[in-house]
């Protein structure tokens, strides 16, 4: 099969025909999908129940998609709370999956599938994959996480439901994912976008160019990266790096993805209803406004999420995409409420910082922002790596390039930010989600 990559392919594969719904058709459907998952939630968890009911609200007042907004909230706390099981509604013996995700405090999470929501979820990630140009004949290697992380089972399940022949790799051991990517004819990679930061660097270092390698297109996710880092990416590979988004209490990876054209993330409307709302006040945004995510699962039985706030920040992009499909894309998400810090009373967001790095030449893409409190006052360094020819005996070139980057930081978050440039292979690397921001001002 031939095809341009350089051009993008949305060639149509007939399990994306539900991306292409007339909107009327699309909201219909997703109505008549937000009443039965409401039936079926409302009896058989308590928590929904609950809720519900100190607001007087029954299942049958869901009569409308706006209705959505009288159905309580859902919160990461909620799933903390009801540990392990409280917010299942099959019984154990429908069950046939349970994922779990570690929290920032001890208990993690766990979500639960049925076989239909396996099957919904092979198809949302089978639709993301086609949506991307994959196809069946791609050799996809899977170097997200397999385990209780939903990136390696997702996204395998979604190859295989594809027709690809899926290496299942999962994170880690990088020499050995060189040698398979070059020894396998591999032509399309699943991996944080850090970690494939990582594989081009390491694979340099063992004598292989990835940009002579037939692989074509990354399928990246799981962490928050920006426009500066895909450039980054593209230019150092010569593969397409697309952006998908997922989380554990919704489904995983295949929520939403990007298309041929990289321009925004299309939700898979059909399965997930979306909401953006202002997290201050909980009123609805405007489409175009920035706000957090609020995600339904609309077909999940196992474990339906209703009014999920996902604490990520998006805006819906109001105009229709060029490929023609008609779910709605969002902007990729940069930033997430809770990942922001306050430096001296300036709010400040990792991506940020990335952004205003790495559109300086001369920088590698990898750093570290670590805050420290000295006296009573915070303290905030960024740690750049910084290319070897620049790290040579050029102490101008570098004194000029930390200048710049003091400069632009400034002007970027409003405050004075220490930069430091460090030599390539100083920062630690990530197999999954990088940790960027080390706080050790003990708040
Ligand atoms: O990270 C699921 C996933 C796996 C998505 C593989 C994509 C690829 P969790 O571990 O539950 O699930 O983390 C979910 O990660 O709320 C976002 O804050 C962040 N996140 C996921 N994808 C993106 C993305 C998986 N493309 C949390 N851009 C989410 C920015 C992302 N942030």
């Amino acid at each position: 099969m031939t095809q341009s990559w350089n051009d993008g392919d949305c060639s149509f594969d007939p399990v994306s025909a539900p991306d292409f719904l007339p909107g009327d058709q699309l909201r219909a459907l997703q109505l008549q999908r937000l009443k039965s998952v409401v039936n079926w939630a409302y009896p058989r968890v308590e928590l929904y129940r609950k809720r519900m009911e100190e607001t007087g609200l029954t299942p049958g007042d869901i009569r409308s998609l706006d209705d959505v907004r009288r159905l309580p909230f859902t919160t990461k706390k909620d799933l903390i709370d009801t540990y392990p099981f409280g917010l299942f509604a099959s019984s154990m013996s429908d069950i046939v999956r349970l994922h779990a995700s570690s929290g920032t405090t001890g208990r993690p999470i766990v979500v639960a599938y049925t076989q239909e929501d396996i099957s919904v979820w092979a198809e949302v990630m089978h639709r993301s994959f086609a949506a991307c140009g994959l196809h069946r004949g791609d050799i996809i290697q899977n170097a997200y996480g397999y385990g209780l992380f939903t990136g390696g089972l997702g996204a395998h399940y979604g190859a295989e439901a594809l027709g690809a022949t899926v290496i299942p790799m999962s994170g880690g051991n990088s020499d050995r994912q060189i040698m398979v990517m070059r020894d396998f004819g591999v032509t399309a990679i699943c991996c944080t976008p850090s970690y494939f930061i990582h594989l081009i660097e390491r694979a340099g270092e063992l004598g292989v160019d990835v940009k002579k390698l037939p692989i074509r297109a990354g399928v990246f996710g799981a962490e928050p990266w920006t426009e500066g880092m895909r450039r980054r990416i593209q230019a150092e590979s010569n593969i397409k790096a697309y952006d998908i988004y997922g989380l554990s209490e919704i489904i995983g990876p295949g929520v939403g993805i990007e298309c041929c054209h990289q321009d925004g993330l299309h939700i898979f409307e059909d399965h997930f209803l979306v909401e953006i709302i202002d997290p201050a006040s909980d009123r609805p945004c405007k489409d175009g406004e920035e706000g957090e995510l609020v995600l339904t699962t609309l077909s999940k039985r196992a474990m339906p999420i209703l009014r999920y706030r996902t604490h990520d920040i998006t805006a819906i992009i109001p105009e229709p995409c060029k490929c023609g499909r008609t779910i709605r894309r969002i902007q990729r998400i940069a930033r997430r409420s809770d990942d922001m810090f306050i430096i001296r009373g300036v709010n400040v967001f990792p991506s940020q910082i990335e952004t205003a790095l790495l559109a300086a030449e001369g920088t590698l893409p990898h750093y570290q922002i670590t805050l420290t409190r000295d006296k009573g006052l915070d303290q905030i360094e960024v740690q750049v790596e910084v290319t070897p020819d620049l790290f040579g005996d050029k102490i101008g070139a570098l004194e000029g390039l930390q200048n710049k980057l003091e400069s632009s930081l400034e002007r970027t978050l409003g405050l004075r930010a220490d930069v430091r440039l460090v030599e390539p292979h100083t920062l630690a690397r990530s197999e999954g989600k990088a940790r960027r921001v080390k706080d050790l001002r003990n708040l």
